[in-house]
Parts: C-alpha cells; sequence; structure tokens
C-alpha cells in the first residue's frame, strides 16, 4: 500500500513548524484536521499515530509500501530534511549541530514558553488565587527570558541559528513568531528580532501560516485562550 503524506495538524506553534517546514521544502502533502479544541486528539484513530495525544503527527510510505508513522515535531522535522534532503545538513557535522538546536527548542524554548503561557492565562480568571500563578510566573518568565538571550547570542554575526537557513530555525521561529509579547516583542533582543523578520518575509513561511484554521474559531489564540481559561477555571473549582 501507498499513499500521500499525510499531517494530522493543528494550527499551534508545534503544527505550524511542520506545515512550515513542507513548504518550504515543495513536498506534496494532505492536512487531517485534528481540532484540540475540540478533544479529537484522544480519537483512537488519532492515538494509534500520536499514542501522546498531541498533534503534529505524519504518516507516509517507504517506497515498498509500508507505513511511517511519526509524533513529536522535532523527530517530523528531521524526518522532512532527510526525506526532502533540504534543511537539513546530510554531513555530520552540520547535522549534529542542527539536531543541538532543534533538541534545545524541543525541550527549552518550546515548554518553557508554553508553560509560562499557562500561568498568564489563570492569571487573568477573575478571582483567582495569586499563589496559584504568581512564583510559576516569575520562574518560567526569567527562563524564557534566558532562552531568548542564549538565541540572541548563538545569532549575533549570523542570518540563521546554524549559519544556513534549516529545520532548527523554522522549530523556534513558530514559538517566537507566537509568544514573543512575553519578552516584550522582542525589544531586548535586536538579533532575533532581526532573525524573525528575516524568516517570516519568506513566501514559504507565509503560506505555511495560512494551512488550516478551524471554521468555528476566530483565530488559533483567541480559541486556545478562551478553552484553557475556562479549563483552568475548572480547576480552581478542585
Ligand atoms: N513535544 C510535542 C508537543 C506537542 C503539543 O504539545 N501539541 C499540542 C498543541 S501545540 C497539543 O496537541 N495539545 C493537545 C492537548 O493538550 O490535548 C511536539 O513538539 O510535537
Amino acid at each position: 500500500m501507498s499513499g500521500r503524506l499525510q499531517v494530522h495538524y493543528f494550527p499551534t506553534p508545534n503544527g505550524r513548524k511542520i506545515s512550515i517546514a513542507l513548504e518550504e521544502m515543495g513536498l506534496d502533502y494532505e492536512i487531517v484536521p485534528v481540532n484540540i479544541l475540540k478533544g479529537e486528539q484522544q480519537r483512537p484513530q488519532f492515538l494509534e499515530i500520536s499514542p501522546n495525544n498531541r498533534i503534529p503527527a505524519l504518516v507516509d510510505w517507504t517506497a515498498d509500501g509500508r507505513r511511517i508513522r511519526i509524533f513529536e515535531s522535532g523527530a517530523i522535522l528531521q524526518y522532512l530534511g532527510r526525506k526532502s534532503g533540504l534543511l537539513y545538513p546530510a554531513d555530520e557535522v552540520g547535522r549534529c549541530w542542527v539536531d543541538s538546536w532543534l533538541f534545545w527548542q524541543m525541550a527549552g524554548l518550546g515548554p518553557m514558553a508554553g508553560q509560562l503561557s499557562w500561568f498568564i492565562r489563570v492569571s487573568n480568571i477573575p478571582g483567582r488565587d495569586e499563589r496559584d500563578y504568581a512564583y510559576s510566573i516569575h520562574r518560567y518568565r526569567r527562563e524564557v527570558r534566558r532562552l531568548y538571550g542564549v538565541l540572541e547570542r548563538q545569532l549575533a554575526g549570523r542570518e540563521f541559528v546554524c549559519d544556513e537557513y534549516s529545520i532548527a530555525d523554522i522549530s523556534s521561529w513558530t514559538w517566537v513568531d507566537q509568544y514573543r509579547g512575553q519578552v516584550g516583542e522582542l525589544a531586548d533582543f535586536p538579533g532575533v528580532m532581526a532573525w524573525h523578520a528575516r524568516i517570516a518575509a519568506r513566501p514559504a513561511v507565509k503560506r505555511g501560516l495560512t494551512v488550516w484554521m478551524p471554521e468555528s474559531d476566530e483565530g488559533w489564540s483567541s480559541a486556545g485562550n478562551a478553552a484553557q481559561i475556562a479549563e483552568a477555571g475548572q480547576h480552581k473549582q478542585n
């Protein structure tokens, strides 16, 4: 059996890494929407591909017809880089450095910015006890700022994270793009600001950002905020 490459997708920073990479690489693909605001990530057919019930996930086929399943956006980016031969160096020296920055985003920038976003949302719930979020916001904001400082240093004198534009740039860019408000719109990070603008201007990035939005939502950010605040409000009852 074989078929088109499928991306199980919702338009979040992790999802958009994949739509942007696919557009940059010019690969043929099909979007399978997984509306995480409606709980579709819990469906058995999705869990068979992504047991951790998180988007994005990818299905593809080997030349001899075997089905490939991948979850975790970093693993998907590496696969797409290998498949296309683009944005992922073939030589070991370059590849190890791109992998290092890719894992830096996966283990650092993404989770820390995600936690900061969560506690900021909690703080916006009317009547919420300050002890539920004040120290968390302090801790995660400090760590997010430290990580932006690391990125700023790496970008000094460089156009892209690993000199050549790569999956390491795409991986961090979607997070900076959505959450740069957490660090004052990058005013203290001029190198990151210039890098962000450089990548935002790429036609493939613009196309990747327009890939499927749920028809009923005004936009991911507002819908996500509403859903997460509602959920955080429920936790308050516990
Ligand atoms: N480390 C994972 C994180 C994936 C992730 O957190 N996905 C979120 C959207 S950005 C999700 O599917 N959330 C659904 C849920 O929380 O149930 C990756 O990079 O793929």
